[in-house]
């Protein structure tokens, strides 16, 4: 009988605990913390004052860096935005997916049944919102109405809230979508958007030059419809009420991303802010126009430097300093012109946004690729500077120990756990990165090689140094952080060791 009674309870707990799998603890229930990750827009490795900048002052998210670990080798995938921020989002290296910049009217590229950082906090218990720029599309085609809630997007890829605009600054439709619906939209002036051929009456840039308060940098396009006196690229009629700002779109992000802070307070949650900033069109909100010496895009940097102390600010005055993980990151590497004439090439002066990196965004260089990365958890994370190579498509591996939750099979593939690095405890990071820039990269230890790519070495456009090259290169970064010498003949067997790497892809 004792012995039935003993199987009985055995098998019981068996088919409980196949049921409830333990690795699904609830967040409420750990000290696991609120997480923000703040992704800002074309910030470079050399635009901040913690990151070396002299000539423009950037004295909170300096303070959050001296609060938390401040990565010197850290990295986002892809040198432009909408790759990027699908590695950091799916863990995967985008050229899995294909992932190019995409515009204004794509549809959703991530699939809805991926797991996701979104989905692995939902998962666990987390409030989750994602407020600024989304750019990896919406909906299951390009055909969509405008003027009806559109989905698949971000509330089908783990954000419980989502308060974005579609695209890129410079990219139709230039409107704010809260949850799958575009935010003012008036009944009688419906959207109709449209890549391929002008919609519509509204002038274009290309035909009415005089009506731009910023004209477009000849041979880049954004020269078709007009929104706010700026050209943009795509072309979109009605809305006319609906439509953003710009100067209003920093202040109004910052305003969304506290509200969904101040709402969630009590439960953990997780933001992912993503500021425009200082993405082209660069027209920083009106009491910023001025306030650095660099022109709009430093007043850009500038705004980005205020909103993270205002959301720092925040934290304090809800007592949720140290339940709450931020991080700090931008999407890619710089750029100065980049389509507007806002004089950031001549303000520039003597700083360099990408600091004592070669190239800047759209590049195979480091300038590209090697970005900012700060991570503060105050009373956890002890001040420390890192020197180890991490990626954010590690965020989401890394996160599924922080809040311990477990990745099924095949997802999240290229997604290493880098906690204790994350965390500054270990200062041992990847062993092997592979980036694409216009080439595909590999960083191993000191070296990075450069996979042979045709194409211009320097970008007519935005006279960035783009790294093709149809030789093969190899640099030694430690001795050699610019990728000025390559020395890929000198060492054939270490070029045989980085390309292998290579691959499988
Ligand atoms: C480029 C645009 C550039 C910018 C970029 C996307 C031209 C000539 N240039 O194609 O202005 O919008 O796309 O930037 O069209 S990103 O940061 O979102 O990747
Ligand atoms: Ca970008």
């Amino acid at each position: 009988m004792k012995t039935n009674i003993r199987i009985c309870c055995i098998w019981t707990l068996f088919l409980f605990l196949l049921n409830f799998p333990p690795q699904y603890t609830n967040a409420q229930t750990t000290n696991a913390p609120n997480v923000i990750i703040i992704n800002v827009d074309d910030l470079g490795y050399g635009d901040l004052g913690i990151y070396g900048a002299t000539e423009i002052k950037t004295p909170n998210i300096d303070a959050l860096a001296a609060k938390g670990v401040r990565f010197t080798n850290g990295h986002a995938t892809s040198a432009t935005c909408t790759p990027s921020r699908y590695a950091l989002i799916t863990g995967e290296y985008p050229w899995r997916q294909g992932a190019k910049i995409l515009p204004g009217d794509a549809a959703l590229i991530i699939s809805t049944d991926k797991t996701t950082v979104p989905a692995l906090f939902q998962q666990a218990g987390y409030a989750t919102g994602i407020v600024g720029k989304w750019h990896l599309g919406l909906g299951e085609t390009i055909e969509k109405n405008w003027n009806q809630p559109i989905s698949p997007g971000p509330n089908d890829v783990g954000f419980d809230y989502s308060f974005i605009f579609p695209a890129t600054a410079d990219r139709v439709p230039t409107v704010f979508m809260e949850n799958g619906m575009v935010l003012g939209l008036e009944e009688n002036d419906p959207i109709t958007v449209n890549y391929q051929q002008p919609v519509g009456n509204d002038p274009t840039g290309a035909a009415n030059p005089d009506l731009l308060k910023m004209p477009a940098s000849p041979n880049h396009g954004h020269n078709n419809t007009i929104v706010n006196g700026i050209g943009r690229i795509g072309y979109m009629s009605g809305g006319h009420k609906a439509r953003w700002t710009d100067e209003e779109v920093p202040l109004t992000f910052l305003m969304k991303a506290k509200e969904f802070i101040e709402t969630n307070q009590k439960k953990p949650f997780f933001l992912y802010y993503a500021l425009t900033e200082p993405h082209v069109p660069r027209m920083p909100s009106t009491v910023f126009k001025g306030k650095s010496k660099l022109g709009y895009r430093g007043d850009a940097i500038l705004q980005i430097d205020w909103a993270v102390g205002e959301v720092m600010k925040q934290l304090k005055a809800l007592g949720i300093e140290d339940k709450t993980m931020i991080i700090f990151t931008s999407d890619n590497g710089p750029v100065l012109d980049d389509g507007y004439v806002d004089y950031a090439v001549e303000k520039n002066g003597t700083h360099r946004p990408a600091g004592p990196l070669r190239g800047g965004k759209y590049s195979a260089f480091e300038g590209g690729t090697r970005v900012p990365l700060i991570i503060s958890w105050p009373g956890t994370i002890k001040p420390t500077v890192s020197d180890a190579l991490v990626c954010q498509v590690d965020f989401l591996a890394s996160f599924s120990e922080l809040i311990d939750q477990r990745i099924p099979n095949n997802q999240a593939k290229d997604s290493e756990n880098l906690l204790s690095a994350f965390l500054g405890q270990s200062q041992k990071g990847r062993d092997v990165l592979i980036k694409q820039g216009g080439a595909m990269t590999v960083t191993k230890g000191n070296w990075k090689y450069i996979s042979p790519q045709a194409g211009a070495a320097v970008a007519k456009l935005t006279n960035i140094e783009t790294g093709n090259s149809t030789e093969e290169q190899l640099y030694n970064l430690r001795e050699d952080l610019g990728e000025q010498k390559n020395v890929a003949e000198k060492y054939p067997d270490k070029v045989m060791e980085m390309k292998s790497a290579l691959s499988d892809f």
